[in-house]
């Protein structure tokens, strides 16, 4: 079981598709563990961004993050990153999936809605960086085993 972090980034909630992105991953059969709505301090964008300090959009990447409120949540499931990942599509929308949310819903790279996880890795990271051990719930879902194999 892998766990991924998602966020539906301020365009996503300014745009009113929280209830959206949160179906899809339920459609899905992802099982949710945490959620949170929350304004990003500079130092979370910060640290979550790090490893694009320096590059040409990270300053327009900062400022975007921490223009609005995001919704912060985790998911779990079998294969979970990139199961989340495809239900997102590409970071570049025009690059995305015809059917994926960021084909669907997003044309440009610096409004692509959503974040998720790019490694399992990367997850456990993340999910820690922005959640505390007593934000997550381990529970079983009644469907769990029609989902899961
Ligand atoms: P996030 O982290 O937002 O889910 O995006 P990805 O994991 O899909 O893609 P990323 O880390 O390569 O990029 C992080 C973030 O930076 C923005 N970005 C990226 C941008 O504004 N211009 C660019 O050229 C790139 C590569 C979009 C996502």
């Amino acid at each position: 079981m892998e766990r991924t972090l998602v966020l539906v980034k301020p365009d996503g909630v300014q745009r009113g598709l929280i209830g959206e992105v949160i179906s899809r991953l339920e459609n899905r059969g992802l099982r949710i563990v945490g959620a949170k709505f929350l304004q990003v301090s500079r130092e979370l964008a910060e640290t979550h961004y790090a490893i694009h300090k320096g590059k040409p959009f990270y300053d327009g990447l900062i400022a975007y993050i921490t223009s609005a409120p995001v919704m912060a949540m985790v998911w779990e499931g079998p294969s979970a990153i990139t199961a989340v990942r495809q239900t997102m599509g590409s970071t570049r929308p025009t690059e995305a999936a015809p059917g994926s949310l960021r084909h669907d819903f997003a044309l440009e790279v610096g409004r692509n809605l959503t974040h998720a996880s790019d490694s399992v890795e990367n997850g456990v990271a993340e999910v820690s960086l922005w959640f505390t051990e007593q934000e997550l719930v381990t529970w079983e879902r009644a469907t769990d085993s029609w989902i899961f194999e």
